[in-house]
């Protein structure tokens, strides 16, 4: 701890240690000291390199693979070929659903995207695999791609029926009402772009496959791997202790991670594959690219009447992606009248995936840009018209909200932003040649929630351990989690230590949709309290225990010391208690599982998504909820924007560490400021390549880009959203930093910019 953090301490009311405590992050100093491993950085005896060929075309047929180079450069052990590469079984997908086909191989004959991978060179080192994977000559009969979205012979796609959702007549009161605003809002293809490539080393012994892989989700995976080689799961084992940022995009097991496996068991040898910078815009999908139309009818004081909404998103031509547009749509605002409907495209690309807030993300940008069109066509200041049309309930679910401090959002947000001297007028704010916007827009995101479970154990010296199969990517899992048993147990959090990140400790679900945090912090507490409660009924009960024969029903623990509550009777601490004892370790394994779930039905809880809990589940709708305020400058001349200042004001319900919280909310935000201003895959149209596959061309902010951001935190525990009282954290604050500044860059110039990136040549 340093004394920086003593002083944050201080001011704030919360213990460091405890729950709610500004606590930095346990793991950091491990990760400055390079002392922390990342999964492919493990070292092993007899250590072999895979190294991927990727399709040039984007849609066709390989006719022929020549190999025989390759085959006899230096230190080749194996060329993999869809003809040679052993055959896995076929694998059910992440909500459960059985596999579709028998088999499964991921190197593939028919290509339906450029980079998808061919072939593999496996040799004794790293440079060697390079060089012979360059020598495997592949002969294509190319067919025409579909590049994107744009492309006519695309269609209108396929109609995904149950992102429907509708009430009352929204055409026909959108026809009658007084004023109307209907536009079109586009989003790129974008990419997670983590700092750690994806890849694995993969090693057999006898029918145990151990994976070392960076990984959002071990025990899904676990359950890929044993599917497709048809071992039992106990044989798999998922490690993945660090995890150099995910953003989504890590919590499957993905062609590549079939290929190093089966590649193991072919050569009977650990080996190594990780994807190069290129190769990790290609591998695996980022955020689809979206088309939607809004359309809102209102009153003339602003009261929208109607809201009528269609989408589109990108999948595969062989897999399935839906981003869900509506999602934010249905319920930001208030209105009797309601259309949403969504179809999916296939184009010539790797299924998109999951990226930071997926849907709402997208849904935000139309809707929350259509609501400042409406603004500014009644003259209505965009934070009142949010307010006017402020949902009091869940206007699709029609529940109240758990907690909903989105009122307390827009005023804690407008006050420390200085709204109130927003000169209305596009154009109307100006420093010299740069023009000057103030911009505001909502977001949120839904609290989902899933059953979890954790292994506690205090030890003879008295520290306590807590084991998970859960992850930390950088959210702060290992912080939260030594915080939450520290607090349960009354022992300092310097004697907790968290381990996370094997699939063989206690089972957890995927990390993904901001559901960790609020699963992990209730089984941990749970877990620990149990062991608490082990550790207290052996002081009363053990005849060899200082405290047998005390007249208390129940002892304290605090700051590792055992007492009874009125001060009377001894007072040890753990250690000298356990060795009075003469116990080695307590340990509880504690989880939030209903007790009648069966054996299959706890297996499937942590491996697939098909147990989550609906977040409108019984009496409440549960969501996270957010504001920013941004001001932008734009150069007149040239059309550049930076964004000068961001205030965010948020409700993610009790902060487990305000810290990290903080530092999740300004890491979405800036997320944000590189979608509105900066990230765009750009796909050639002769071939249907990625062409800014490498981070040089693919443009993300730098520190040069992102001002001061200010966060405000206005949640209030919400008990309906999960043990401890929060909400969402990681994926909340991306959602409405885009819309924020495209409506700050049409206050600045008067310029509606409804294409994502906002980009100069769009502005002069
Ligand atoms: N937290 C808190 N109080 C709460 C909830 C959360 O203080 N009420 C803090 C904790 O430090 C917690 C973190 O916020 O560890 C994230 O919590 P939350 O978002 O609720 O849940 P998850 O742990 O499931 O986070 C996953 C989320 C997702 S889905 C993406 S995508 C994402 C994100 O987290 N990817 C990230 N944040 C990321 N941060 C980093 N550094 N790297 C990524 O890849
Ligand atoms: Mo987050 S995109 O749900 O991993």
């Amino acid at each position: 701890m340093t004394v920086h953090d003593m002083k944050h301490a201080d001011s704030d009311s919360a213990r460091l240690e405890a729950v709610g405590g500004r606590l930095s992050r346990v793991d950091g100093p491990a990760k400055i000291t390079g002392a922390a491993h990342y999964a492919v950085e493990q070292q092993l005896e007899g250590l072999t390199h895979a190294v991927l060929v990727g399709a040039t075309i984007a849609a066709g047929k390989v006719t022929a693979i020549d190999s025989r180079a390759a085959q006899t450069a230096p230190g080749v052990l194996a060329v993999l070929t869809p003809d040679t590469i052993m055959e896995l079984n076929g694998a059910s997908d992440w909500l459960g659903n059985p596999p579709t086909q028998a088999t499964y191989s991921p190197l593939v004959r028919e290509v339906t995207f450029s980079g998808q991978h061919i072939a593999a060179v496996v040799a004794e080192t790293f440079e060697q695999a390079v060089a012979a994977a360059a020598l495997v000559k592949v002969w294509y009969d190319e067919t025409p791609a579909i590049v994107d979205l744009s492309d006519r012979r695309a269609g209108d796609g396929i109609p995904i029926d149950a992102m429907t959702k509708e009430w009352g007549d929204a055409e026909a009161a959108f026809a009658e009402a007084p004023v109307r605003i209907c536009t079109a809002y586009n989003t790129p293809r974008e990419f997670q772009a983590a700092m750690e490539p994806h890849g694995l080393i993969a090693r057999w012994q006898g029918d145990e496959l151990t994976i070392w892989e960076p990984s959002q989700w071990l025990d899904g995976m676990a359950r890929t791997y044993a599917e497709w080689f048809g071992v039992p799961f106990e044989n798999v084992r998922l490690v993945s202790p660090y995890i150099g940022g995910g953003f989504g995009s890590k919590a499957l097991a993905l062609a590549h991670s079939a290929v190093a496996a089966a590649a193991a068991k072919m050569l009977n040898r650990p080996v190594k594959l990780v994807l190069n910078r290129p190769q990790n815009f290609t591998s695996y999908g980022g955020r689809a690219a979206t088309r939607q139309t809004v359309a809102i009818g209102a009153d003339r004081e602003g009261r929208i009447q109607s809201i009528v909404h269609r989408g589109v998103n990108e999948t595969a031509v062989d897999g399935m992606w839906v981003e869900p547009l509506g999602s934010v749509t249905s319920i930001m605002y208030a209105t009797p009248n309601f259309s949403s409907k969504q179809n999916v495209v296939r184009v010539n690309t790797v299924v998109p995936g999951a990226k930071r807030a997926p849907g709402e993300n997208p849904s935000a940008f139309g809707i929350e840009c259509a609501i400042d069109e409406l603004a500014h066509e009644l003259g209505i200041d965009p934070l009142e018209m949010r307010l006017i049309n402020y949902a009091e309930q869940d206007p699709h679910a029609k529940k109240p909200w758990s907690t909903r401090q989105l009122r307390e959002a827009f005023a804690a947000g407008a006050e420390a932003f200085g709204w109130a001297k927003r000169s209305p007028a596009p154009r109307s704010m100006r420093d010299g040649h740069q023009l000057i916007g103030w911009g505001v827009a909502a977001g949120t995101y839904p609290v989902r929630r899933a059953y979890g479970e954790a292994v506690v154990k205090i030890l003879a010296d008295g520290s306590v351990e807590v084991e998970s199969s859960s992850i930390d990517m950088g959210q702060g899992t290992y912080t939260i989690l030594a915080q939450t048993a520290a607090e349960t147990l009354g022992v300092p959090v310097e004697q907790v230590s968290v381990k996370l990140g094997d699939s063989h400790f206690a089972r957890a679900g995927v990390t993904g949709g901001s559901r960790l945090a609020g699963v992990m912090t209730g089984a941990v507490h749970k877990a620990a309290g149990q062991a608490l409660d082990e550790l207290i009924g052996l002081a009363l009960s053990d005849p060899a225990s200082p405290f047998h024969g005390l007249q208390a029903n129940t002892l304290h623990v605090r700051d590792g010391r055992i007492a009874s509550p009125r001060g009377e009777g001894p007072e040890l601490s753990i250690a000298a208690f356990m060795r009075a004892v003469g116990r080695d370790h307590i340990e509880a394994r504690g989880d939030t599982v209903p007790a009648n779930f069966t054996p299959e039905q706890r297996y499937n809880n942590y491996t697939t998504i098909a147990t989550a809990i609906p977040h409108t589940e019984g009496d409440y709708s549960r969501h996270s909820w957010c504001a920013h305020f941004v001001e932008v400058h734009v150069d007149e001349d040239f059309g550049t924007v930076r964004v000068s200042r961001v205030v965010s004001a948020l409700d993610s319900g009790r902060l487990y560490n305000p810290k990290l919280a903080e530092s999740q909310w300004k890491g979405g935000i800036i997320m944000g400021i590189g979608q509105a201003l900066l990230e765009e895959g750009i796909v050639d149209r002769r071939h249907g390549r990625i062409v800014n596959g490498n981070l040089a061309d693919y443009m993300l902010p730098t520190n040069a880009d992102i001002p001061d951001i200010r966060t405000i935190s206005v949640g209030i525990p919400d008990p309906h959203s999960s043990a401890l009282g929060g909400k969402g954290v990681g994926e909340l604050g991306i959602v409405g930093v885009a819309p924020a500044i495209a409506n700050a860059v049409f206050h600045a110039t008067g310029k509606r910019v409804r294409d994502l990136p906002i980009t100069l040549e769009k502005l002069i």
